[in-house]
């Protein structure tokens, strides 16, 4: 089966005139469709992870209802749009067994894998808050687990302890220091899973993957459409905030092998604050609004942990373009996690 027959099985409009890998994501794979008809749009086809996904159409179930409560609730809210099959239904199963969904392109905006400046922050965070916002209404239990313990810091610290002792790939004597340092940070990163057990943080339908390319913007800010939904379900608010400061408050990369380039820039997270609090509106409470200057770090440190674990593990969860990018992004994610947690109190400041 080729592209184009898998394009032939959505109600996409026009012809095809080439089909192009498209984005940076870590997890599924993309592709643009370019038209060939002007007056059409082009579109994004995705094949869908299902090692990762595996339960394809209770993840496509809960993003159908989402996109739908969002669409048309606020008209300065713009939302994704998914292109039916031609025989109903919104995912496609090939005889190979690969999953396929596709949405309308939206080529007037970009994402932006590091923000250029506070304006594209402050509106992309904005974006964020919204959506949990317009969400505070949708039935919370209804979702289906996509990825259950998804940011469960206590999960994720057992599946590293069990990567670090099979160590089946010999790497855990090079990757040392950052196993120790791991562990080091453990039950202060344990303190807003505790809270939500404890039934202090109430659940809500978040979004769970709102790092900065997973926002499209204009160059200068505006347009905030939120995209890839698969993780959207029950979930705490600190998961959206952290790591939205997670990936806006450096200006480095999230595989930036020089550790002195991360460093906490307190407009940079500012922007994002002002913008997320101005979207999410008044839904906070006041312990959700306590634990936020803690949650950038706890989002940087999961993925810190993450990316260790898949490395210790040979690399079989995340895209990797180069040998050793794990351990690199592993690095950087947990550095970032201390210069974040050493800004605290700065953070703190400005909420
Ligand atoms: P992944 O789960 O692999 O991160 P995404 O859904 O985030 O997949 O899509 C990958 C990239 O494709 C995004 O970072 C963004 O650049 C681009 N993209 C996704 N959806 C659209 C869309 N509807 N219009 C334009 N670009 C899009
Ligand atoms: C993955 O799909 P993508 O690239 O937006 C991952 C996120 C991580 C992120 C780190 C389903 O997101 O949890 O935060 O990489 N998604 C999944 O960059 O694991
Ligand atoms: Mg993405």
């Amino acid at each position: 089966m080729n592209f184009k027959s898998i394009v032939d099985q959505f109600q996409a409009k026009g012809q095809v005139k080439k089909i192009a890998s498209f984005g940076g994501g870590h997890i599924n794979r993309t592709y643009r469709v370019y038209n060939e008809d002007p007056q059409c749009p082009d579109y994004l086809l995705q094949q869908i992870n299902h090692e990762v996904f595996t339960d394809v159409p209770s993840m496509m179930d809960n993003i159908q209802r989402v996109v739908a409560h969002l669409t048309g609730k606020d008209d300065n809210y713009k939302m994704l749009a998914l292109i039916p099959l031609v025989e109903g239904g919104i995912y496609f199963r090939n005889p190979k067994g690969e999953y396929w969904r596709m949405f309308t392109f939206i080529n007037s905006l970009t994402s932006f894998e590091v923000a250029k400046n506070t304006e594209q922050i402050y509106e992309g965070a904005k974006a964020f808050g919204n959506f949990l916002h317009h969400l505070s209404d949708f039935p919370t239990d209804s979702l289906h687990l996509t990825i259950p313990d998804f940011h469960n810091v206590i999960s994720r610290l057992n599946i590293f302890r069990k990567a670090v002792e099979q160590d089946s790939f010999k790497r855990a004597a090079k990757a040392a220091f950052e196993i120790q340092y791991a562990w080091k940070l453990a039950e202060e990163m344990s303190a807003i899973q505790k809270a939500g057990k404890n039934g202090k943080i109430p659940l809500r339908v978040t979004h769970n993957d709102t790092k900065f390319n997973n926002v499209l913007l204009h160059c200068n800010g505006g347009g905030g459409v939120v995209i890839d939904l698969d993780t959207v379900m029950p979930g705490y608010v600190h998961f959206d905030f952290g790591d939205g400061i997670r990936t806006t408050a450096s200006v480095a990369r999230e595989d930036e092998p020089d550790l002195s380039k991360i460093q906490v820039d307190i407009k940079r997270t500012a922007a994002f604050i002002n913008g997320y609090l101005e979207g999410a509106g008044d839904i906070l409470t006041p312990i959700e609004i306590q634990y936020l200057p803690l949650s950038g770090a706890l989002m940087a440190y999961i993925m810190g942990i993450r990316f260790l674990t898949d490395y210790l593990s040979g690399d079989v969860y995340y895209k990797i373009s180069f040998e050793e990018q794990n351990f690199q992004r592993a690095k950087a994610q947990l550095d970032l996690a201390k210069k974040l947690l050493e800004r605290k109190a700065d953070i703190e400041k400005l909420l």
